[in-house]
């Protein structure tokens, strides 16, 4: 951040204790950044105005780490809590491992986080191959005894709007000691030392910045550094679509982690193993396939609900064919607690002159009450169809099939009515 632009663009929070205790918050809120400025840097408050020249002459990197490095001081010793949201992605886990061997120097020990699991095979393998040091914990188990440990929380990646276990830890009294974030400042949690910079890509950006500055000398013998470095690199890569939207702070920060990450590693975190099933469908997808004016399009038939994630990653594949710009894949997903049945599709495209939200709603149109059966973002859409009154398992497969052979002619057809706008169909 330029510090001249701070200039004016700060507002004060409550004046803090005048022990020098705490640190004061400081919010611009015109950038919707939030840095804390320790009390020994902070300046003296005259007639309820804190003279803004002096603060302002230290560049704000030099604020920040200032202020975490006066935080940590001030709580030696303690034992933290440090929160992941309930899905935790490699930025959080990450950046929570940088903070915990940050304050591992100030004799701090904090133990990492979360209340829901983690969903992606990619995740999973992070956690494995590092040894990344967290533990999944139900908030209905976190008794009071358990958080009595605790001398302060920690949140990293999340504001809590994302993580149940927020709310347990603030009922039980634990002070918010250090949040580190780049979403949009949510409500004032009243933290000790706050740093949250919505322009900032990554949260691993933040940390690695933190290290580079010192916090923690990095050291290419010790192993856990070793894959820390490595674990941020994997964060700030998947927070920045493998770097395509980094900024230059996020290359620096990884430029920086480059002499230190496992590249091996890295690869092998990367190696996401598809399912037998998964690849099955892939396989149907291949076979089923029709080409037409560089779209590509194919029904892959009946899908168990846990293999639905199978229908993106086949159009996925089926986009990567040449002169193929635009794939759309679909199937009947049976979910068999529920006795439901419903066509799934998703489209992917290369073709930037396609909308694929619109395309999707010219295509299938609305239902009976108004609503599309889907849209779009960027280069990705997908559409929902409940099969509603033929849904049902019928133990006669030739019904299964006649079944499938209705819903994929009826989706062939409202699809190459545009694929094909001069043929008539
Ligand atoms: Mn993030």
């Amino acid at each position: 951040m330029d510090t001249s632009s701070m200039r004016g663009m700060l507002e004060m929070t409550t004046p803090t204790d005048s022990d020098d205790e705490h640190a004061e918050v400081r919010l611009d809120r015109e950038h919707g950044q939030a840095i804390s400025i320790p009390a020994q840097i902070a300046v003296p408050v005259i007639n309820g105005v804190a003279s803004l020249e002096y603060r302002y002459d230290l560049p704000s990197e030099d604020i920040r780490v200032a202020a975490l490095k006066a935080t940590l001081e001030r709580h030696r010793g303690d034992r933290q809590i440090v929160l992941l949201q309930d899905f935790p992605d490699p930025d959080a886990l990450s950046g929570a491992w940088a903070y915990q061997l940050i304050a591992k120097q100030y004799n701090i020990t904090c133990d990492l986080v979360y209340a829901g699991a983690l969903s992606h095979q990619e995740n999973i393998a992070l956690v494995k191959l590092t040894g990344l040091p967290t533990k999944k914990i139900s908030g209905a188990n976190l008794k009071d005894k358990d958080l009595a440990h605790y001398q302060g929380c920690v949140l990293i990646d999340n504001q809590g709007t994302t993580c149940q276990l927020l709310d347990i830890v603030r009922k039980a009294g634990i002070p918010i000691t250090v949040i580190i974030d780049h979403h949009s400042l949510q409500e004032d949690l009243n933290a000790e030392f706050v740093d949250i910079r919505p322009s900032t890509r990554a949260t691993a950006t933040i940390l690695t910045q933190y290290l580079q500055a010192g916090l923690l000398k990095l050291d290419s013998s010790i192993a856990e550094h070793v894959k820390c470095a490595t674990a941020l690199m994997h964060g700030l890569r998947s927070d920045t679509n493998r770097l395509m939207q980094a900024q230059e702070e996020d290359f620096l920060a990884a430029g920086y982690l480059s002499r230190f990450y496992d590249a091996q590693l890295l690869n092998a975190i990367l190696q996401v193993y598809r399912s037998k099933r998964v690849m099955e469908v892939i396989q149907r997808s291949l076979t089923n396939r029709v080409v037409q004016n560089n779209f590509s399009i194919a029904g892959v038939g009946y899908l168990r609900y846990e293999d639905r994630d199978a229908i993106p990653q086949a159009a996925d594949f089926l986009v990567t064919e040449e002169n193929v710009h635009t794939a759309v894949v679909y199937g009947i997903v049976r979910d068999e607690d529920d006795e439901v049945e419903l066509v799934i599709g998703s489209l992917r495209t290369s073709k930037l002159t396609l909308d694929p939200d619109e395309f999707i709603k010219e295509a299938f149109g609305k239902n009976s009450e108004g609503r599309f059966f889907g849209g779009g973002r960027f280069t990705a859409g997908g559409f929902e169809i409940p099969v509603g009154f033929l849904c049902g398992f019928n133990d006669n497969s030739e019904f299964s099939k006649m079944k499938w052979e209705v819903f994929d002619n009826q989706i062939k057809q409202k699809l190459l009515r545009l694929v094909n706008p001069t043929d008539s169909y």
